[in-house]
């Protein structure tokens, strides 16, 4: 971080996208009335419920690399943090983490009941796909074509998705650094992948940038999830927002049980510094990425 300066400017562009992919979220999952309310109801309670709105930041980020349309790239973010917060009602559902508290408010399970969050997360799931192939989304239909594609791809059975269910498996089986880090890359780096790559597919950019953000988001999905583990470990439920210590409880192998607490973060610095290396090849102009995976690294919550 470049300083207290760097920090307030990081902030305060973080919170600008989060008010604005708010806004956006806002518009496409609207207050109804009629037999649907409840649906929507819960919907726009899980969505607008805050979040760090980091996936969002990074699509705009790197869209704003290539000179895409902020407009454009606030739609493909909102679809993004869709996807992620029906990834998130569903993880907390009786029959996955049984959670109680997410985003500081009770769960969408408690707040409405099962069966609505379960509608909620799917309703979430495929408004997604609906906003990222809308015309308004991009002119081109094979960017749009390409854009589902690889948000499918990232949320589907080889990446989110099939990691979740490798999660849910390992309760009854020991992974070892390498299976941990693959379950971790599927399930929570295949869409911090999209959201880097979302720029580059929207801007048509070269095959060589494009490996340079998926380099820079391998780099710093593990990151993520490590800080994760780390505040699972050692954070405080009110602070965090979420349930903790949930890893400890269910015995599960993550980084932090397998590396202990120093060495993973070390480890996660370490990514920082790499995922930050491989935006060399654009200069300055990738200098909000850069501040992006120093959050990462930084975060309490
Ligand atoms: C149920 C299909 C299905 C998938 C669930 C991503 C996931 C897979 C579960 C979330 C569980 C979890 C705590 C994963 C660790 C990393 C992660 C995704 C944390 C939550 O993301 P943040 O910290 O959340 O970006 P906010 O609230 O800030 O948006």
């Amino acid at each position: 971080m470049a300083g207290e300066g760097g920090v307030t400017t990081l902030e305060a562009a973080m919170n600008a996208t989060a008010r604005a992919v708010e806004r956006v979220l806002n518009a496409l999952i609207p207050e109804v009335d009629g037999p649907e309310k409840r649906l929507f109801s819960a919907m726009r309670y899980a969505a607008l419920a805050g979040g760090k709105r980091l996936r969002p930041f990074i699509v705009l980020s790197s869209a704003d690399l290539f000179g895409v349309s902020k407009e454009r790239a606030m739609r493909v973010a909102a679809a993004l943090e869709c996807i992620h917060t029906y990834s998130l009602i569903h993880d907390d559902l009786p029959c996955m983490d049984n959670a109680d508290l997410r985003r500081g408010q009770p769960t969408v399970h408690l707040a409405y009941d099962e069966a609505t969050a379960v509608l909620a997360g799917d309703a979430l799931l495929t408004l997604a796909f609906e906003i990222v192939s809308d015309e308004k989304t991009h002119s081109d239909p094979r960017v749009r074509c390409d854009l589902v594609r690889a948000l499918a791809s990232a949320a589907g059975p080889q990446g989110m998705v099939g990691g979740q269910m490798i999660d849910l498996e390992s309760e009854h089986k020991t992974l070892d650094i390498g299976g941990v880090t693959r379950l971790q890359q599927m399930k929570t780096g295949a869409l911090i992948s999209f959201a880097a790559e979302a720029g580059a597919i929207m801007g048509r950019v070269s095959a060589d940038k494009r490996q340079s953000l998926r380099a820079y988001a391998h780099d710093l999905g593990l990151a993520f999830q490590i800080v994760d583990d780390l505040l699972d470990a050692s954070g405080d439920a009110a602070e965090v927002g979420k349930d903790v210590g949930k890893d400890a409880e269910s015995g599960k192998a993550t980084f932090v049980t397998i590396l202990g607490l120093d060495r993973a973060r070390q480890q996660a610095e370490l990514l920082t510094d790499q995922a930050i290396q491989h935006l060399d090849i654009f200069g300055e102009s990738a200098d909000l990425l850069r501040s992006a995976a120093r959050f990462v690294i930084h975060r309490r919550l």
